[in-house]
């Protein structure tokens, strides 16, 4: 069974324990922005650990869209490239959680669709938008089974 690694930022680690420790009751948003947010537990690629990522809750429908924003960096986040690797993830959305399969969307009407869903969720993604010429990954995570 491989070990959960948690992340090296504080501010993310604490929230990841927060909600987990909580089975989903606390701490729940983005800092005092009451904005929901899900936790996504994926696979490091390189050392097989488990890795929980909180990222903006953006539904649509029974599925999630995951925007690998990071604030606008130059780079991609590293969970990313563990999504590319391993698209098997669960998503925490309170205390509901569902295995899952992420897909990285293609330049397309349903990634400007996706896109627009995420950015009336969470206004700061259009702004990370523009702060940088990397084209931002949107994933859609669509429930397995
Ligand atoms: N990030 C977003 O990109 N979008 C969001 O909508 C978002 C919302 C959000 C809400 C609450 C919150 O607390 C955090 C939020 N974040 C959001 C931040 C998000 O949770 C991540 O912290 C951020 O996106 C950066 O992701 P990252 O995977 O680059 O994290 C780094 C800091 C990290 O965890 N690094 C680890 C380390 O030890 O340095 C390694 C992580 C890893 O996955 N390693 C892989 C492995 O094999 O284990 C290898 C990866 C590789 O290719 O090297």
């Amino acid at each position: 069974m491989s070990e959960y690694i948690p992340s090296p930022s504080a501010w993310v680690a604490d929230q990841v324990e927060l909600y987990e420790g909580s089975n989903g009751t606390e701490g729940l948003t983005l800092r005092d922005t009451g904005l929901p947010v899900i936790i996504v537990t994926n696979r490091g690629h390189k050392t097989g650990a488990i890795r929980k990522t909180p990222l903006m809750r953006v539904a649509d429908g029974n599925n999630y869209v995951l925007v690998a924003s990071k604030g606008g960096a130059p780079e991609h986040p590293l969970w990313y490239h563990n999504l590319k690797a391993d698209p098997n993830v669960e998503i925490r959305d309170a205390a509901n959680v569902t295995p899952m399969r992420a897909r990285e969307l293609e330049d397309s009407a349903e990634r400007d669709r996706l896109w627009d869903l995420a950015v009336e969720a969470f206004p700061p993604y259009q702004d990370y938008k523009e702060k940088t010429d990397r084209m931002i990954p949107v994933f859609i995570a669509e429930p397995v089974g």
